[in-house]
């Protein structure tokens, strides 16, 4: 095998791992395609992402479970952990702060953690409420860190309608001139961000980095 082939082979088997919800295999195969000279945003975005994409398809056509989901979910999150070190560069001062989290009644934290880790390698400071966050954390947030962006995340249709709660939570606590508001998540488009009040959107994670950055005046780092 070639060196291309090598890597093609590394990035499937990490792509099958993480449909299987194998953690320690996807662990593996990131240790081995780091060494086989593979970048990490290839390992991230033709490996790990790309696995769980194939299952998202699966899973939309009923041939995939929600157990089988959440397994590699977690194997996912496992493996973005082991890469983030390689994502974002060290010593970096912090120049801006923001607040993350997915929104009341919505369980999905993959994506969430891209854009925080992303947003991290920008340079950018992020506290992180995590899942299923009520309005009133999100204001108890603003009060506590006096963050310069608020990001809210949504991958469920239903649950879309909270963000506009969680703005309008931020409004009747008298914070909304105090921060920016960014709202994403697959069924969020710039017309439902616009009716919800909010000051952008992003459809992925490392324009959602670059969208905060240019928010705060910042030039996102490339
Ligand atoms: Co769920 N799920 N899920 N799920 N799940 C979806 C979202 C779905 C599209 C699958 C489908 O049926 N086709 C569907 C939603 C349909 C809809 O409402 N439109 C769905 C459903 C229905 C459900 C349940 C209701 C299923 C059930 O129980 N019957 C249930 C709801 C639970 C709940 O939240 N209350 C449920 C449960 C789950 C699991 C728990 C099993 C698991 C989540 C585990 C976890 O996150 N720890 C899960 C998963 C994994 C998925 C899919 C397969 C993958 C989501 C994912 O991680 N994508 C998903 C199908 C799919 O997307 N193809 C699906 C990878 C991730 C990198 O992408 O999250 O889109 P994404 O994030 C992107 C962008 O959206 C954006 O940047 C990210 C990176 O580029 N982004 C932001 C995200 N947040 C942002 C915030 C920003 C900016 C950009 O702020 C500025």
């Amino acid at each position: 095998m070639d060196t291309v082939d090598v890597a093609t082979s590394t990035l499937e088997r990490l792509s099958d791992a993480v449909q299987k919800g194998q953690a320690t295999d996807v662990l593996a195969l990131l240790g081995v395609g780091l060494e086989q000279g593979i970048s990490a945003v290839e390992l991230l975005d033709d490996g790990l992402l790309k696995g769980m994409s194939l299952l998202g398809v699966r899973f939309s056509n009923n041939e995939a479970w929600v157990p089988e989901v959440l397994l590699a979910a977690r194997a996912l999150n496992e493996g973005m952990d082991f890469l983030k070190p390689k994502l974002i560069e060290a010593g970096v001062a912090s120049k801006g702060k923001v607040v993350i989290g997915t929104v009341a009644g919505d369980m999905h934290d993959v994506g969430k953690n891209l854009v925080k880790m992303m947003m991290e390698g920008s340079g950018l400071e992020v506290i992180d409420l995590g899942v299923n966050v009520p309005d009133e954390q999100f204001v108890a947030a603003i009060r506590t860190h006096s963050p310069d962006v608020v990001c809210l995340s949504a991958l469920l249709t239903s649950t879309m309608g909270q963000m506009k709660l969680v703005i309008d939570a931020i409004v009747a606590a008298g914070l909304r001139d105090s921060v920016k508001v960014l709202v994403g998540g697959a069924p969020v488009t710039s017309q439902a961000a616009a009716a919800m009040g909010a000051d952008g959107t992003a459809p992925d994670a490392s324009s959602a980095a670059e969208l905060a950055c240019r928010i705060i005046g910042l030039a996102a780092r490339r």
